[in-house]
């Protein structure tokens, strides 16, 4: 959203990648109740004392606090113990608890909710800020059933800047990734080169966006709203057969009706499928339509498993043109590139009376 294209938003929404409850465990831990306390409330200010009545604003300078009487003064007798008074923490960045935050037996250390609040740490961003779609080039996109009926928000003034890769496998980088912090070496076991990459390359998960309204996923836009479009016949070069059932390695293929049509000016479609196999599903981003052929081609990399093979089942998602539905959402990322056409934004059916939460 370099551009300055007020467009947005939008829906709702959220989503919530990485977000967990704190409550206080039971029978409450006494040895904690000695040593050291140190709170912590959303109504804090991290310059505070991190005392009951100059409480902290974030876990992180508890932490820093914590490692920086290690240093100086040692851990008390009795440890130290992190109150944290309820509500919603918005983490910028993951808390991480290494050797340096380590306590003793005789010197504990914990983090724990107060007394029996509500505690919740997450990754999510809530949104409040949505208006009407009022872009032309937009609102021309948009299904008439639609218009009017859909709203936008505008997600770089929120401070999202990560918009994550829809055909990343983000199960498998999680594995992945999982499986290199405890130095157990990659596995080559998987479905996704995307997947194998991501995870060579040193990142962490896929930050991949979804929207949540009231704890609940929203779908994202997709053709059709339920159920499957198939495959008419592969037309890919390299043919493959597997157990007698054959098939083709390049995603090409012709389909039944002329519903792709509609997505030729679509920007940032994807089709999710599965391919060659009811159990092995894969997301791409579409490369081409040729709508009079009635032919779709897929970005690489291609279905790992076997392949494409006709009569499979798909379908098209993240596409402006599909939102026709309440609940359906979109998410616009080209501003992220060099094209810079939109502001990155959030669609979404239905205005929501209050906020969603969008995860990162
Ligand atoms: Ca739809």
């Amino acid at each position: 959203m370099e551009v300055n294209l007020r467009v947005t938003v939008a829906v709702i929404i959220a989503a919530a990648c990485f977000t967990c409850t704190l409550i206080q465990a039971e029978p409450r831990d006494e040895a904690a109740d000695a040593g050291i306390h140190i709170y912590v409330s959303t109504d804090g200010a991290d310059t505070n004392e991190g005392s009951p009545a100059s409480p902290l604003a974030t876990i992180s300078a508890a932490q820093q606090k914590i490692r920086e009487l290690k240093k100086s003064e040692g851990l008390p007798p009795g440890g130290v113990t992190v109150e944290i008074h309820g509500g919603r923490y918005q983490l910028d960045e993951p808390i991480e608890l290494t050797q340096a935050d380590a306590g003793t037996a005789e010197s504990p250390i914990t983090y724990r909710a107060f007394a029996d609040d509500m505690v919740v740490l997450t990754g999510g961003r809530v949104i409040n800020d949505w208006k009407p779609v009022a872009d032309s080039t937009m609102l021309d996109r948009l299904d008439p059933a639609a218009r009017g009926k859909v709203f936008q928000a505008d997600l770089k003034s929120l401070g999202i800047t990560e918009y994550g890769d829809l055909a990343l496998d983000a199960e498998w980088a999680l594995q992945c990734y999982m499986a290199k912090a405890h130095n157990q070496g990659e596995n080559e076991k998987g479905n996704a080169h995307a997947s194998r990459d991501y995870c060579r390359s040193g990142k962490t998960v896929s930050p991949r966006l979804e929207l949540f309204y009231n704890g609940a996923p929203m779908q994202l836009s997709r053709y059709p709203n339920q159920g499957f479009m198939k495959i008419d016949q592969v037309l890919g070069e390299t043919k493959v057969e597997v157990r007698r059932v054959a098939g083709c390695k390049e995603g090409i293929f012709s389909y039944f009706g002329d519903r792709p049509g509609r997505w030729t000016e679509e920007p940032d479609a994807f089709v999710e499928g599965y391919w060659f196999r009811d159990w092995s599903m894969q997301i791409h981003k579409i490369a081409s339509i040729d709508p009079e052929k009635r032919i779709l081609s897929v970005e690489k990399p291609y279905h790992n498993y076997s392949g494409y093979r006709a009569g499979q089942w798909f379908f098209g998602m993240n596409m402006l043109c599909e939102l026709d539905s309440p609940g359906e959402w979109y998410i616009d990322r080209m501003a992220h590139s060099t094209s810079g056409r939109l502001p990155r934004c959030m669609a979404a059916w239905q205005r929501f009376p209050s906020a969603g939460v969008c995860s990162r």
